[in-house]
């Protein structure tokens, strides 16, 4: 199995995370999705990381696909509940840290233009959403909705999504007022499978 993407990549991240929890092997393509010039395209018509390679060639992308793709394949530990709504659930606060994820990367990128052409008004839209999805996700650790003691497909990608915050310093404050999720995030930086994928330094 190929895995194409970038170690900077929170998508990236959460899939690497589950591959490595379910010990599965897998071959790291890297790839630039923003360089000029990429393969990303070879994959994904979208351009977008990751994209997944299966030893029999059929190319998985969109990481909630990808996700869903591998826990077809009946490895422990499932990282969704067999129960279907229940499942949705998970997928839906899955959906909403992957919210935040392109929030991050639509203000890392607003950030990274010339003074001049950057848009505060983008940048307060996308604070805002950032901010608003964290109280979301907050509260779902706060009414039992998730347990922050739980590894499943929602929790990784929650804690993929505020490791990106942390790497690119967006919202710097995410954690005042909001305990559960800075709970379930110590939790989980600690295990392996998160800290091989920690994001280079640059
Ligand atoms: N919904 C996609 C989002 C993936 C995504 O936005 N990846 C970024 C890297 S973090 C990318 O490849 N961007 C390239 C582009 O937008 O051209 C997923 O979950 O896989």
């Amino acid at each position: 199995m190929k895995l194409i993407g970038s170690y900077t990549s929170p998508f990236v991240r959460k899939i690497s995370i589950i591959l490595l929890e379910k010990g599965i092997t897998f071959e790291f393509v890297n790839e630039q999705p923003y360089n000029a010039i990429n393969n990303v395209m070879q994959y994904n018509p979208l351009g977008k990381v990751p994209a997944l390679v299966t030893d029999e060639g059929d190319v998985w992308y969109d990481s909630p696909i990808i996700a869903e793709y591998i826990d077809l394949l009946d490895m422990a530990p499932a990282m969704l509940p067999k129960e279907p709504k229940a499942a949705l659930k998970l997928r839906q606060i899955e959906a909403l840290a992957d919210g935040i994820m392109d929030a991050a990367l639509v203000s890392v990128r607003e950030i990274a233009r010339p003074a001049a052409q950057q848009s505060e008004t983008e940048l307060l839209r996308q604070r805002e959403k950032i901010s608003k999805g964290l109280d979301a996700l907050e509260n779902y650790l706060s009414d039992g909705t998730l347990s922050v003691d739980a590894l499943d497909l929602a929790t990784i990608s929650i804690a993929c999504a505020i490791g990106y915050l942390n790497f690119r310093h967006v919202s710097p404050g995410w954690c005042v007022d909001r305990p559960q999720l800075v709970k379930l995030v110590e939790n989980l930086f600690q295990r392996e499978s998160f800290a091989r994928t920690e994001p280079p330094k640059a």
